[in-house]
């Protein structure tokens, strides 16, 4: 059997992409910044713009490296790079007034991607999507829109039941950027938080075709490295938002939903050990509704999270309009 090692994100100056320790590679470049660009390979790694920022100092970049050389190329309108044992690819949808048929062509060109490549397990998914909550030219909320064109693809491939860890967030423009991981194979396990309906169980009044994403996904490499990459998560329970209006509650409910879905009791239900906590969490990406939410979000967060990890707070919308703080994170 090969050894494997896991990919490894960190967030960076913009300026400072390129700057990767002695013997690691780039897999991938999501930059977090003032516009959107299409995905490029044109550094010998595959990058993308996504428009999240109001100001080039708030930007960061999302870089993933690998200990082993990468291949990069382009397929279609995506662009990738694969280390034999991890694919990051990325993505974009230009703005359109019918994205369910738009989604339903991105998913598609990215089932035959990871197939033709052979890495045919996706293990995190990220979508950046410009006017998220607003309704398209189909008279469809543009969430519900990307919900449907997805869900057709999915149904599609029989893939309904192992999607793996998400983010869906709204971008300030740009029309859908996403980018994601698939592996070769390896362990992995979808984790479900019992406090929260599946969100491919949700019921209909949140879209015809509901949002389809495991609250987790842990991942362990035959070299036994392992890591969980929590999806973004809000204040949910069951299938209701919680805390209507009140960004500290929404806030501190979104971290108990961290803290019970990676918590010993509900990873040892899933088969796996030991126990995480908050603390164990490293890039965090935090989403806030309205800006002036952000300082009260930050206060909560900063002790919530180590000090070691890199936590960045965005100005987002987020996928129902009375939520107003989501949050992800990755054990490493
Ligand atoms: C999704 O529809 O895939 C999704 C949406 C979220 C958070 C995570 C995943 O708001």
């Amino acid at each position: 059997m090969t050894s494997t090692h896991a990919p490894r994100p960190s967030f960076r100056n913009l300026k400072e992409v390129a700057q990767v320790a002695p013997g690691r590679h780039i897999l991938g470049v999501a930059n977090f910044t003032t516009g959107s660009a299409d995905p490029s390979v044109d550094e010998g790694y595959p990058s993308v713009a996504i428009h999240m920022t109001g100001s080039v100092e708030d930007g960061f970049a999302e870089v993933w490296t690998s200990d082993r050389p990468v291949r990069a190329g382009q397929a279609g309108s995506m662009s990738y790079a694969h280390d034999g044992e991890f694919l990051f690819c990325t993505g974009r949808i230009p703005e359109t007034a019918d994205y369910v048929e738009a989604t339903e062509a991105a998913y598609t060109e990215v089932l035959a991607l990871t197939g033709s490549l052979g890495y045919r397990q996706l293990v995190r998914i990220w979508h950046y999507i410009s006017r998220l909550n607003e309704e398209t030219a189909e008279g469809l909320e543009t969430y519900r829109a990307f919900c449907l064109g997805r869900a057709r693809v999915l149904e599609r491939y029989g893939m309904t039941d192992d999607m793996p860890a998400a983010t869906v967030i709204g971008s300030h423009g740009g029309g859908i950027v996403f980018y994601f991981l698939a592996s070769r194979g390896g362990t992995q396990i979808n984790v479900d938080n019992p406090r929260q309906v599946p969100p491919y169980h949700y019921p209909r009044r949140y879209g015809v075709k509901s949002p389809n994403f495991a609250r987790a996904t842990y991942v362990r490499s035959d070299d036994g490295a392992t890591q969980i990459y929590v999806s973004g998560t809000a204040s949910i329970l069951g299938h209701r938002t919680m805390n209507a209006g009140d960004v500290e509650g929404q806030c501190r409910l979104a971290l108990d939903n961290i803290a019970y879905l990676i918590g010993e009791g509900n990873l040892s239900a899933h088969g796996i050990q030991p126990g995480r906590t908050l603390d164990d969490l490293r890039t965090v990406k935090v989403y806030v509704r309205r800006r002036s939410d952000i300082e009260r979000v930050q206060r909560i967060c900063r002790t919530a999270f180590s000090r070691s990890a890199d936590v960045v707070f965005l100005h987002a919308d987020i996928c129902r309009h009375d939520l107003l703080v989501e949050i992800e994170g990755i054990v490493p």
